[in-house]
């Protein structure tokens, strides 16, 4: 998979991409990630790429013909059909389901913008897919696109070992559980002990176990994150909120 990423800070990526599991799927050659100045494409003298909004206000607008320009010139670079992806708190709210959907692409560009937001005429013309990553108020794109990024690397095959993949099973389609609590030495810290089912070495319980501990968790904290039309492991009293 190849990423393009356009943004006005493309000093931000390297220490990220840079990251364990992203760098070694990127030397492996499994991913290929290139940041882009939108700043190159400005035909300003001072590499403007923004400008005061017509009919007033404040802050400033992201100029569309950079913009709609660089897009243009990723697109061909990368020869395949690519994704376009905004990050603005106008999209659609980026989920587990988004993510395999962006994962599955040849390439994706990722738009960040800044400042007030783009000319109305860069979505008109490039038609992008506008994702949220959630709603609070962010600087700009470039942390939403390092979320998409580090959600869909890992869904390329060969970036994750075995163990991961069967993790991420646990996740996708409807039922997500929040995971179980998780131990290891000492048996004992501070007057707090591992729960003894752990060390009884009974394979069978211990999985019954994690299950109502992932279940009840879910329950608890995230009961929307359950189908109402799955039923809870057998083994799972219905325990009240305190
Ligand atoms: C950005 C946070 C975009 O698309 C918008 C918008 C509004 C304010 C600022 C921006 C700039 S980029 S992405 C996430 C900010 O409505």
């Amino acid at each position: 998979m190849r990423v393009d990423l356009l943004t006005l800070f493309p000093g931000m990526f390297p220490g990220y991409l840079e990251q364990s599991l992203l760098n070694k799927a990127r030397t492996r050659g499994l991913v290929d990630v290139r940041v882009h100045d939108i700043r190159q494409w400005s035909r300003d003298k001072h590499h403007k790429v923004d400008d005061r909004p017509f009919g007033g206000g404040p802050g400033m607008v992201l100029r569309v013909e950079p913009v709609v320009e660089s897009v243009e010139a990723i697109r061909q670079q990368g020869g395949q059909a690519a994704r376009l992806v905004l990050l603005t708190p106008q999209g659609r709210r980026l989920t587990q389901g988004v993510v395999e959907e962006l994962a599955s692409v040849p390439q994706l560009i990722l738009l960040c913008g800044r400042y007030e937001g783009f000319d109305q005429r860069v979505i008109d013309i490039l038609q992008p897919d506008e994702i949220s990553i959630g709603d609070y108020v962010l600087n700009g794109g470039e942390v939403g696109a390092m979320v998409v990024i580090d959600a869909v690397i890992r869904l390329i095959p060969g970036v994750l070992g075995h163990a991961g993949s069967s993790r991420e099973d646990s996740f996708s389609g409807g039922n997500r559980w929040l995971e179980f609590a998780q131990y290891t030495r000492p048996r004992e810290y501070r007057g707090h002990a591992v729960p003894e089912i752990l060390l009884s070495g009974d394979h069978q319980a211990i999985a019954r176990w994690r299950q109502e501990q992932s279940y009840q968790k879910t329950q608890q904290r995230r009961a929307d994150l359950l189908d109402p039309a799955a039923s809870p492991p057998d083994a799972a009293p219905r325990k009240e909120l305190p």
